[in-house]
């Protein structure tokens, strides 16, 4: 008999009982005395992941028979949250599984909450590479997703007088239990040395790469379920160990802790997630691990194709692409060029043409200061194949561009891939656009700002390489998972067929004017509220919170660009009015902010520190009660957000127009029936659209107007000009938020105040207010808000990722999809 042949595991709620039992008490040892969720969760997920295991290998079976195309997604970082309930919901036994837990005595909820969230990313971009990764599987696409296991994930956030401070996120202390450790795949990964060129025994020259210190990546595998189709696509983590364990020579020399040491240096690697969203650090251990996922990722994919073709790699691009999720990974267009010429003997020629056929890039910023560059020196020292490599890929390339512009110097100069100063740097967005067949935006603003302004000049030379893919969010996790009474009451109204093809939500349009339909999607969003305070005073100080007041929600990274700050001056504003007793026909609102900032980011942790500041005044104020409350959400991430979004009544997008590239979360809430106030920003745009413009709440400068602005913009005008925004200021200047801390927000205000304000706060502070008093009068009426609410939700069909990933594959990837047959 074969080894790996064993019976199919069964689905009904006696086999889960049996299993569990199984691993509760004989692998995990724990018995009915363990009082602990968090064993319980581990012994079901062990039920859950064995489902899986079969169709993962169903799954890879087919993808090999096939020899397909097959897509690598390549991104230093995945936000995954937690896996068990999107397990069960997508192997569509959510249900049996919940009656098995109930008949143990055990609460499903209980072992779901006990998980804790794989933090492998910073916010948008980490996540958004989980949201594609769910719907590639769930289009049962052949896409392999490639990221580094980081031993410490996004850092835990607490509030200590009210500022925040970090603690390390050690989430595989307790183990992972999705992840399958493949040793047999392990590869190194090449550092520091120099190159020579030698003559093989045929007399061609080859560069070699020597006297490397070298890393072994070991590959952990994640699986990713389809939605019911039995498809189990493949995450590989890398994790950096040392390649011997203790280098032998100096330990006999007596030289123990160096011998330690250049173990540690090398585990380091993988050691923690940079915690910066917006901001490039330059650091040399952060190029490092771009590098190392790289690498191990193209050796891997490299070495299998070498596997099933040999060295013969004319087909390699028309069967394989690489989608580096921003620049991060982008060195990846140098190590391919490596691998094809130094070990598989292709000419430049050769290899140039597969590379660039097979690389796709996506930008998802267009601050300056998050656009990467690293030092030539720093590069040369720590991969100096590789900076040969990008020297040559930029002298050919200026060529071209200097046989399409003969003459204009100034154009050499300003695309060159290197920039020159003191310190000659490598300009990564440039060679990822020199190096892919496609670029892309990832909201039609952010697409047309990149083509017209950050890389005009490549789109000059190369305009069919651009074009854009609008983000979207998985409705499995954003919707089906995270809100079960609603996604019950829209199967129950339009069918199921909405959680694979979210366009069907349409059809939920002519129940907004049904009264019933209305009455049924207020009681679901009161529930969904009343657990947002349940979970709000399960894990902070208790605060009340009025199910009735407006909830009104901005939970994102905390960045200048986002203007958590004009929020505030918002509820500084209402907090003056009830001071004022202007209260007439008052809306009751709960305004909830919540999002960590970069831990080197002065601004944003001074923002942290104003808004829990503001808190502590009107919260504690008897003069607010029932009108309104001030509430941080500490330690924001994937599984707050499931818990959050269902229970928003109000959205706030209110970023300067032309900084915020898409957003993903204006989506999930919109998904969930919260109704945006919003600038014509990224996707917000595209958001209105959608819904129309009277189930928007849109103020703000647009893009074009905050440029012309720019140059005459002038706060301190504004201000004198605006009684309700000087009275604001001025409870800020007096210090009344402050009383004890003296100048705590000085550089905030005088950030506020400067002509040179790039976020451009005060200049939409009015339009804002105006905005906000138009939310408070639809809110007042009921009906007129629920309405607007279900048509939020109706018309969020384009912003499943479903539809993003379609177009991903349409435009770019042109793979087949490819359906499992399970029993294989
Ligand atoms: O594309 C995903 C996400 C967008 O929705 C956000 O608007 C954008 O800010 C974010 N970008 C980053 C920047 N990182 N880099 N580079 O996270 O991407």
């Amino acid at each position: 008999a074969s080894i790996t042949e064993l019976p199919e595991l069964g689905m009904t709620k006696e086999d889960f009982i049996a299993d569990f039992k199984q691993y509760y008490v004989h692998c995990l040892g724990r018995d009915e005395d363990c009082r602990s969720p968090f064993y319980a969760g581990e012994a079901l997920s062990q039920v859950v992941r064995d489902r899986l295991m079969e169709r993962w290998k169903a799954t890879h079976k087919t993808y090999k028979q096939a020899r397909g195309k097959r897509v690598f997604y390549l991104s230093m970082e995945f936000l995954m949250g937690r896996t068990l309930s999107n397990a069960m919901l997508n192997l569509g036994i959510t249900d049996t599984i919940t009656q098995a837990m109930y008949d143990l005595g055990l609460e499903i909820e209980e072992l779901i909450d006990s998980e804790h969230d794989a933090g492998l990313g910073n916010g948008g971009l980490g996540r958004l590479a989980a949201c594609f990764i769910d719907s590639c599987a769930t289009l049962q696409l052949p896409v392999m997703g490639y990221g580094l296991r980081y031993e410490y994930g996004m850092f835990t956030q607490t509030i200590v007088n009210g500022e925040q401070v970090e603690k390390p996120d050690h989430w595989l202390r307790n183990g992972y239990i999705w992840e399958i450790e493949r040793l047999e795949y392990a590869i190194p990964v090449k550092f520091g040395g120099h190159t020579e060129v030698q003559t093989d025994e045929e007399g061609k020259h080859r560069v070699c790469w020597l006297n490397t210190t070298d890393v072994l990546a070991i590959p952990f595998d994640v699986p990713v379920p389809g939605y019911r189709n039995n498809t189990v696509n493949t995450l590989r983590l890398w994790k950096a160990v040392a390649t011997e364990e203790f280098d032998l020579e100096d330990f006999n020399a007596g030289d123990y802790a160096e011998s330690v040491a250049a173990k540690i240096t090398a585990e380091h690697i993988t050691m923690v997630l940079y915690p910066n969203d917006a901001n490039e650090n330059g650091k040399e251990l952060r190029l490092r691990q771009q590098y190392f996922l790289a690498s191990a990722s193209l050796q891997d994919v490299v070495s299998h194709w070498v596997k099933l073709h040999g060295h013969d790699f004319s087909q390699f691009a028309h069967k394989s692409c690489f989608q580096l999720n921003d620049t991060h990974p982008s060195i990846a267009i140098a190590e391919l060029m490596r691998l094809l010429m130094d070990l598989h003997g292709l000419s430049w020629d050769e290899a140039w043409q597969i590379t660039y056929e097979t690389m796709a890039y996506t930008n998802h910023t267009l601050l300056p200061e998050a656009l990467e560059k690293w030092s030539v020196p720093l590069m040369r020292r720590l991969l100096p194949r590789l900076i040969e490599i990008i020297f040559e890929i930029n002298a050919r390339f200026l060529s071209q561009v200097a046989a399409h512009w003969p003459g204009d110097n100034e154009r050499l100069r300003r695309m060159s891939i290197i920039e020159e100063g003191p310190v000659q740097q490598v300009r990564m967005a440039y060679l990822a656009i020199v190096g892919s067949f496609s670029v892309n935006g990832v909201a039609h603003l952010h697409s047309k700002l990149l083509q017209q302004g950050l890389f005009k000049d490549f789109y000059d030379l190369w305009p069919h390489k651009f074009n854009n893919k609008t983000n979207g969010v998985t409705p499995r996790r954003w919707l089906a998972g995270c809100n079960p009474e609603l996604a019950q009451l829209i199967t129950e109204t339009i069918g199921e067929q909405w959680v694979t093809d979210l366009s069907e939500l349409k059809k939920l349009t002519p129940y907004a004017d049904n009264a019933e339909f209305r009455a049924r999607w207020r009681q679901i969003k009161q529930n969904a509220k009343q657990r947002l305070i349940d979970y709000k005073k399960q894990h902070q100080e208790p605060v009340h919170l009025d199910i009735g007041a407006l909830f009104d929600v901005q939970v994102k990274r905390i960045h200048e660009y986002k203007r958590q700050t004009l929020n505030v001056l918002h509820v500084i504003h209402l907090y003056d009015r009830i001071k004022r007793g202007d209260t007439q026909n008052w809306t009751p609102r709960c305004v909830l902010i919540g999002g960590k900032a970069a831990p080197g980011y002065f601004m944003a942790k001074k923002i942290i520190k104003l808004i829990n500041n503001v808190a502590h005044v009107i919260n504690s104020d008897p003069d607010t009660h029932g009108k309104l409350s001030l509430i941080f959400l500490t330690d924001y991430r994937v599984s707050a957000m499931e818990k959050i979004c269902p229970g928003a009544d109000l959205s706030e997008q209110i970023s300067t127009a032309g900084k915020e590239a898409s957003g993903t979360g204006n989506m999930k809430f919109m998904m969930n029936g919260a109704i945006t106030i919003g600038t014509l920003d990224g996707a917000n745009i595209e958001i209105r659209e959608e819904v129309g413009e009277e189930n928007f709440f849109l103020f703000g400068l647009t893009e074009a107007e905050i440029e012309v602005k720019r140059s005459h913009y002038n706060p301190v005008t504004i201000i004198n000009e605006d009684q309700d925004l000087h009275r604001v200021m001025h409870l800020l200047e007096s210090g009344h938020f402050n009383q004890f801390e003296p100048g705590i927000f000085d550089a905030l205000i005088t950030s506020l105040k400067s002509p040179d304000d790039p976020w451009m706060t005060i200049a939409d502070f009015r339009s804002y207010l105006d905005a906000q008093r138009r939310v408070e009068h639809a809110y007042q009426n009921t009906e007129l808000w629920t309405k607007m609410s279900i048509l939020n939700c109706a018309n969020s069909g384009r912003f499943s990722t479903d539809r993003t990933i379609t177009e991903y594959n349409n435009d770019i990837w042109k793979l087949q999809s490819k359906a499992i047959k399970f029993p294989y």
